[in-house]
This record gives structure tokens, C-alpha cells and sequence, in this order.
């Protein structure tokens, strides 16, 4: 049993939970990932680690409630407790030999590229962040992304804070600006990701991009990960999640995802009290 030391709600439909595992937290790296089982009967999903503390034992979990399992997480309190908790799995984002990185996150995928970027700045690296949402209500890490970036540009779908545009122009812009980076690091929706990684590739810049929206069980074994990188077929939760953005097969991979819709909305159907009421 794995106690919830602290939930956050950061916005209507991401949430944070503080957990204790000790012996997780003492080998989790930036990039990495936990299974979860919110019960007994409960279906596995992988989270990506946000945030990890040594000393006290703990992993911080951020969440977008978008089906059956992250709702049923999200009605968990202090206190309780979750059946299983298993990681760090996958491999750590690399950041060795980098001297300036733009850092690019959209949506939930912010709170996977906190940590790289935290551990970046610690490293003495030089890191741009833009983090994309679609509108002011949503935005949530701006403090802790401000305190550990060199420069950070936050945008938003509709300009509701100030900043309309796509995490994509303000990248552009900087490229444009001359600003040379080692590498841009991608984590977000995989057609933000596609979109960055088509326009470094204009620019020659060197593109990782996390490929966690395409997992489903994390063992590598149900296939749901499957992604083409050059003329490769990798899982995502074996070899990666992290991938050379220039060579991924982002159609492919988004085709796929889109496979998962009916069953997710179903699941989604079922557990929703509201939506019973509604269709009763
Ligand atoms: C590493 C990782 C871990 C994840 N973990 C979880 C999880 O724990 N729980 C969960 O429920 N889901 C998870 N997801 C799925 C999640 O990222 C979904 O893709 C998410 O719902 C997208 O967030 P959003 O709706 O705010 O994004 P969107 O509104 O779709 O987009 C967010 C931002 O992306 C940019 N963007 C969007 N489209 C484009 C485009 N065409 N070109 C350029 N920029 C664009 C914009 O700047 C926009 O503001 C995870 C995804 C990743 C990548
Ligand atoms: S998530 Fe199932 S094989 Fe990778």
C-alpha cells in the first residue's frame, strides 16, 4: 500500500499527488515513469514521475482526469492509499554534455518536462522553456518553471494570459532570434510534439520528444506502444519513452492513439454519475 501524503488540484482537470515510496524515490531520474493500480481490480496506467524527493521518501504524480482510471484516482484524498506503485520504469532523459536547451511542454506533458528541465538548470544548463495550454485557467507550474529557466515564455490557445499563440511560434521566434540550442527537449501532446519536431528539423536542431501518450500497459508486452523511428519499430515503455523527434512516424502513432478513443468514452460513460443523470 503506498499512502497519498498531499493532493493538489492545479487546475479543474490536472491533479497532484504527493505519494510515499521510499525505495522509488531513491533511484527515480527525470524521464521516468510509475505503474499504478488505484485497487485491487483496478486497471494499470502508466504516470510519469514529476517530481521526486530523496531525503523524504516521496513521488509527485500529475494527472489529467481524461478516463475511467484517473477519475477514480482523482477521488482518492490524504490518507488513503493506492494498491500498487511500482518504478521507476523506462529510461532517464539523457542530459549529459548539454550547455543550452529549450525545453517545450504542452498541457499535462509540463509536469513531465519540469523535472528534465529542473535537473538541466541544476546541471548549470542553460534552459528556454516555453510551456503551451489552451487557455489561462489550465496553466499550472509557471512559479516553479520561472525559478529554475534562464529565459520562459508561456502561451496560451485563446491569449487569455497575455501570450496568444502556440508553443511552436514562441520556439520559432527564438530560433529566429538566432538563439542556438544543443537540443530541444518536446513533452506534450503528440501533435505539438509533431509540430516541433517539424520545425527544428528546419533549423537542423537536434529534437528528443517523449512518446508517453501512446502507452497503455508500460511491460511491453500488450504493443499498444508500438512507434516507427526511422525504419525501426520501438516500444515506447522498453526503449524509450524518449525518441529522436526527427525520426519518429507521428501519423502513425496518432492513428493509433485514436484507436483507444470509443473504449476510453465507454469506460468514461460508465463510471460518470453525471453523465448517467444526464442520459436518464
Ligand atoms: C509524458 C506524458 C505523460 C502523460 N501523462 C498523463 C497522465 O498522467 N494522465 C493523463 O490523463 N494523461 C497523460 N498524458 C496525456 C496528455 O498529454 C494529453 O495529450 C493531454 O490531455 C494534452 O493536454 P491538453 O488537453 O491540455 O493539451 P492540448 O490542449 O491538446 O494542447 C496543449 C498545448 O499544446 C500545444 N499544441 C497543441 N496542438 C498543437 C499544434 N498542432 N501545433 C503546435 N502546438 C500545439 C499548444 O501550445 C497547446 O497549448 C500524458 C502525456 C505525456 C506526453
Ligand atoms: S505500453 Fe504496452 S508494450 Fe509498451
Amino acid at each position: 500500500m503506498y499512502k497519498i501524503i498531499k493532493k493538489e488540484i492545479l487546475n479543474p482537470a490536472v491533479t497532484k499527488m504527493v505519494i510515499d515510496a521510499p525505495l522509488i524515490a531513491k533511484k527515480a531520474e527525470p524521464g521516468q515513469f510509475i505503474m499504478l493500480r488505484v485497487d485491487e481490480n483496478g486497471e494499470r496506467i502508466p504516470l510519469t514521475i514529476a517530481d521526486y524527493d530523496r531525503e523524504k521518501g516521496n513521488v509527485t504524480i500529475i494527472f489529467q482526469i481524461v478516463g475511467a482510471t484517473t477519475e477514480k484516482l482523482n477521488r482518492l484524498n490524504e490518507g488513503d492509499n493506492l494498491h500498487d506503485f511500482v518504478g521507476p520504469l523506462g529510461k532517464k532523459t539523457e542530459t549529459e554534455g548539454l550547455k543550452k536547451v529549450a525545453v517545450v511542454g504542452g498541457g499535462v506533458g509540463c509536469a513531465i518536462a519540469f523535472p528534465v528541465a529542473k535537473k538541466l538548470h541544476d546541471e548549470g544548463v542553460e534552459v528556454h522553456s516555453i510551456i503551451g495550454f489552451r487557455n489561462k485557467d489550465l496553466i499550472f507550474l509557471e512559479k516553479e518553471f520561472a525559478e529554475i529557466s534562464d529565459k520562459i515564455f508561456v502561451m496560451t490557445d485563446d491569449g487569455s494570459n497575455g501570450s496568444k499563440g502556440l508553443v511552436t511560434d514562441a520556439l520559432k521566434e527564438l530560433l529566429d532570434s538566432g538563439e542556438k540550442y544543443d537540443e530541444v527537449i518536446t513533452i506534450g501532446p503528440l501533435v505539438m510534439m509533431k509540430f516541433v519536431s517539424l520545425l527544428t528539423k528546419k533549423y537542423n536542431v537536434k529534437t528528443v520528444v517523449s512518446m508517453n501518450p501512446v502507452m497503455v500497459d508500460g511491460t511491453g508486452m500488450c504493443g499498444g506502444c508500438r512507434v516507427k523511428v526511422g525504419n525501426e519499430t520501438k516500444f515506447a515503455c522498453v526503449d524509450g519513452p524518449d525518441f529522436d523527434g526527427h525520426q519518429v512516424d507521428f501519423d502513425e502513432a496518432i492513428a493509433r492513439t485514436q484507436m483507444y478513443q470509443q473504449f476510453e468514452r465507454k469506460a468514461h460513460e460508465d463510471t460518470c454519475n453525471l453523465y448517467k443523470m444526464e442520459v436518464k
